[in-house]
C-alpha cells in the first residue's frame, strides 16, 4: 500500500487530495496544526476511512516534519500548507513568508534530513500568482496566456514566497535527485473553498440573502480582474498524475478559459434570479495594493503530457458551488 503525507490536509485542495488518494487505495497521513479551532469540516469523508490518519505537526517547525517523514517514510508528499490569501499577505508579509516560504524550504530540508530525498516524491503547490501581470502573446491566435515558459514577476508577498519555494524545488531536483514537481495552479474552486476567497464569498452571501440571514450589501473589491477558474476535484487528479511520470518537471494546471470577477457575480445572480450587482458595494479597502489583472493558463502541454482534460466549465462550476452552498463555515 502506497503512503502519502498531505501537508495542509484540512484545506480545500488538501481535503480533495485526501479523498482522491483514499479512493486510490493509499494510506493517507494528514498533517494538521494543533489548535483548538482546527477546522475539520472538509475531512468528513476522509475521516470515515480506516486508511486515513491525522497527525499533529506544523510546516513552520522543521523537527515536526522530520518526525512525521521519518516515522511514515511516505512514497509521496503533497504540500498544500500555506498562508494562501493574497490580500492578507500584504498585511502579514512576515507570517506569510514563515508559512508559505520558509515552510516550503522546511519540507525540502525535512526530506533531505530524513534521508528520503531520493525516495519520496514531492508535489509542491505553486501558484499562477507567480506570473504577476506577465503573459505570453500568441500573434497567430491573438491569445494572451500563461504557461510554463511565461516569465515569473510576482506582485505580492504571497507570490514571492511561492516563487522562492518553486525555485528551491528545482534546486533540490538538480542537486539531490529529488523527484519534485511544482504544479502552477490557477484559481481552483469548489464548495470547500474558504469563504474569504471571492467565489465562495459571493455564493455564501447570496445563499444567506435568499434565506433572510443577511441584510447588509455584499462588500467586494476589484470586479474587473480576470481569473482562470477550475474545479478542484478535477485538479487533484492532475497533481497526482504528475508524480506518476518517468521524470519530474513542472506543469500548469488550468482550464484555458478566463472570466471577470463580475461575470462570476452575475452568473450567481442568474442562478438566484436576481440582479446580483444591485446587492453589491465596491469597497475600496478590499482592493489590493497591487492587483494581478489577467490570468488565463494554456493547458495544452499538460493535457497532452498527463492525458488530463478537465470537464467542468465556468457555468458548471458556478452551478456546483451555488447548489452545494449551505452558508456555513
Ligand atoms: P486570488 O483569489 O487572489 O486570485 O488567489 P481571490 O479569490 O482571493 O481573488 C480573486 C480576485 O477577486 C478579487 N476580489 C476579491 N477577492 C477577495 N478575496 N475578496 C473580495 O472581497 C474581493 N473582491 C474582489 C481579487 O482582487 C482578485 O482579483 C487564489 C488563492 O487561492 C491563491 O492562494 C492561489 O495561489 C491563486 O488563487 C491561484
Amino acid at each position: 500500500m502506497k503512503r502519502a503525507v498531505i501537508l495542509g490536509c484540512n484545506g480545500q485542495v488538501g481535503s480533495y487530495m485526501a479523498d482522491y488518494l483514499i479512493e486510490k487505495k493509499y494510506k493517507v497521513i494528514g498533517l494538521i496544526r494543533r489548535s483548538n479551532s482546527a477546522s475539520l469540516w472538509r475531512l468528513e469523508k476522509a475521516k470515515q476511512s480506516k486508511n486515513f490518519e491525522l497527525v499533529e505537526g506544523d510546516i513552520t517547525d522543521l523537527s515536526s516534519l522530520v518526525g512525521v517523514f521519518s516515522k511514515y517514510r511516505p512514497d509521496e508528499v503533497y504540500n498544500f500548507a500555506a498562508q494562501s490569501h493574497v490580500a492578507t499577505s500584504f498585511v502579514q508579509p512576515a507570517t506569510t513568508w514563515a508559512i508559505t516560504g520558509q515552510g516550503g524550504i522546511n519540507v525540502l530540508e525535512a526530506l533531505r534530513l530524513s534521508k528520503l530525498i531520493e525516495k519520496t516524491k514531492l508535489y509542491q503547490a505553486s501558484s499562477s500568482e507567480q506570473f504577476g501581470s506577465e503573459f505570453t502573446y500568441d500573434k497567430k491566435t491573438k491569445r494572451k496566456y500563461q504557461d510554463i515558459n511565461t516569465k515569473f514577476v510576482p506582485q505580492s508577498p504571497y507570490s514571492c514566497a511561492k516563487l522562492a519555494v518553486h525555485h528551491a524545488v528545482r534546486v533540490y531536483r538538480q542537486s539531490y535527485g529529488l523527484y519534485g514537481c511544482c504544479g502552477i495552479t490557477f484559481n481552483t474552486e469548489s464548495p470547500r473553498r474558504g469563504s474569504n476567497f471571492v467565489t465562495r464569498k459571493i455564493t455564501k452571501y447570496f445563499y444567506m440573502l435568499k434565506h433572510g440571514l443577511v441584510k447588509d450589501k455584499l462588500h467586494l473589491g476589484n470586479l474587473d480582474s480576470y481569473r482562470d477558474w477550475g474545479y478542484t476535484p478535477e485538479y487533484v487528479v492532475a497533481m497526482h498524475a504528475m508524480l506518476q511520470q518517468k521524470k519530474p518537471r513542472d506543469y500548469v494546471i488550468c482550464t484555458g478559459k478566463t472570466h471577470k470577477i463580475s461575470d462570476f457575480l452575475q452568473e450567481v445572480g442568474n442562478l438566484h434570479n436576481i440582479e446580483a450587482r444591485k446587492y453589491t458595494i465596491i469597497d475600496e479597502s478590499l482592493k489590493r495594493p497591487s492587483e494581478v489583472d489577467y490570468l488565463c493558463g494554456n493547458p495544452e502541454e499538460t493535457n497532452k503530457l498527463l492525458n488530463w482534460y478537465p470537464k467542468v466549465d465556468f457555468k458548471n462550476l458556478v452551478k456546483i458551488m451555488v447548489e452545494n452552498e449551505n452558508g456555513l463555515e
